[in-house]
């Protein structure tokens, strides 16, 4: 009998590598998918499989974080071994705006996921592995934070988290659940949302130099985080489920960047040096140098303006994760650091754009792009 694997937000960056993983390792996957009135799977479509198909591994289902009724159907019909809940709104900024949803979906979703196992009597069969976070943290009180660390979080997004986090260990304590968390510090790839800071830049930079955006807005340039590759994340998350005993765990690089070098980085894998003068609201990245003669970027321009539009109400200034007690219990250890992550998403996205350069020249209208 194969294993089987429920996962909220499938169909997320994490998602989408943790079903890759889940997979290969001989799974059968269920993914839980919001309604959306765009096709909304980009990023799983490789798995797809034929609904007809008796055999399948990988199938999907409607629901939502905020529907306990569904919750309960969908861990009622797969009797899962596994649930993995990385559903949640994501977005820090975007919590500022929709706090009560973002509680809802991101705190309570947790409660309704744990609850539907333990009212269906699957306490004993059923580990689950919650998606924390670095957010936690939040207000700085020790470096480098590790599972010990006090939690201050700062946004209506770190907020549900804690509770999140709490009631998982809750569960866990006052039912004997194997439920786990990862505390994971900032994990990024070519399949990070759009809108996040690292994966906004690297679009950016691929597109200036393509000569399609002229410069980048961004928001807290003195920003500090331990970045890494989302795919050496997905196995943490898997190797916390496999333990002998449900333990929570920190997964960081232990390494910590400013945002405004992680720009530097971006730019630097095309051959083009960017150099940031001024400050605070007035600071701008300007082109030093281009060594390749395919971008043609004229030394002096502007490339960086700061929008105070991006500026949180309360900022998280520092993360550095100390992810010892990870090394040492499930043997975790990364196989990408940031060089060779933000190698990995420039490929990415300047190959994306050379292709919608090409379809530009064609007279292909490139659609708006919000960030
Ligand atoms: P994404 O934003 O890429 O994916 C979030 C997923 O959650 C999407 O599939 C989204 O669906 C789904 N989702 C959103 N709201 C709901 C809802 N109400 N009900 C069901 N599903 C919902 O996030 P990541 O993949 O980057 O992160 C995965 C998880 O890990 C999240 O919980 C995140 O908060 C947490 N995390 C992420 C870190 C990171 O650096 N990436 C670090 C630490 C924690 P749709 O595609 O329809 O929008
Ligand atoms: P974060 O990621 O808030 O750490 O949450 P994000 O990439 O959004 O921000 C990182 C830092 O960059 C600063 N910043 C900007 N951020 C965005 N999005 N856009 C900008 O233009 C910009 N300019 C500067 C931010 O102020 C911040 O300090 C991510 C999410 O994946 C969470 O779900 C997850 O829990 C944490 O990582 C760990």
């Amino acid at each position: 009998m194969k294993k089987k694997a429920l996962l909220t937000g499938v169909t997320g960056q994490d998602g989408a590598y943790l079903t890759e993983l889940l997979l290969a390792k001989g799974y059968e996957v269920h993914g839980i998918k919001r309604r959306s009135s765009l096709f909304n799977t980009d990023r799983i479509d490789q798995f797809y499989q034929d609904p007809h198909d008796p055999n399948r591994d990988f199938i999907l289902h409607y629901g939502d974080l905020t529907d306990s009724t569904n919750l309960i159907r969908i861990v009622q019909d797969v009797q899962p071994d596994e649930i993995y809940n990385l559903g949640a709104m994501s977005h820090v900024k975007v919590s500022f705006d929709t706090p009560e949803y973002t509680a809802n979906a991101d705190g309570i979703g947790t409660l309704r996921l744990l609850e539907a196992v333990r009212l269906l009597g699957l306490t004993k069969k059923t580990r689950i592995y919650q998606a924390s976070t670095s957010e936690l943290y939040g207000l700085v009180q020790a470096v480098p934070q590790s599972e010990t660390t006090p939690f201050y979080p700062r946004s209506p997004y770190a907020v549900a988290k804690l509770y999140g986090y709490w009631i998982t260990v809750n569960y866990r304590e006052a039912y004997d659940m194997y439920a786990c968390n990862g505390i994971l510090f900032n994990h990024e790839s070519p399949l990070r949302g759009e809108t996040f800071v690292t994966r906004k830049i690297t679009r950016a930079a691929a597109k200036i130099a393509l000569g399609l955006q002229d410069k980048i807005f961004l928001g807290n340039l003195d920003a500090q985080r331990d970045w890494g590759h989302a795919k050496d994340y997905v196995e943490a998350m898997y190797l916390i489920l496999q333990q002998d005993k449900p333990e929570d765990f920190v997964i960081a690089t232990g390494i910590t960047t400013p945002v405004r070098d992680f720009v530097k980085m971006a730019f630097a894998e095309l051959g083009i040096d960017v150099e940031f003068v001024g400050k605070g609201v007035d600071e701008k990245g300007y082109v030093i140098s281009c060594s390749n003669p395919e971008y043609q970027l004229e030394t002096g321009k502007e490339v960086v303006a700061v929008d105070p539009n991006y500026f949180r109400p309360t900022e998280v200034d520092l993360l550095i994760g100390d992810p010892t007690k990870a090394q040492e219990k499930l043997g975790w250890k990364p196989k990408y650091d940031l060089p060779m992550l933000v190698a990995d998403m420039m490929a990415n996205d300047v190959e994306h754009f050379r292709k919608e350069k090409l379809l530009k020249e064609y007279g292909y209208e490139i659609k708006n792009q919000y960030e």
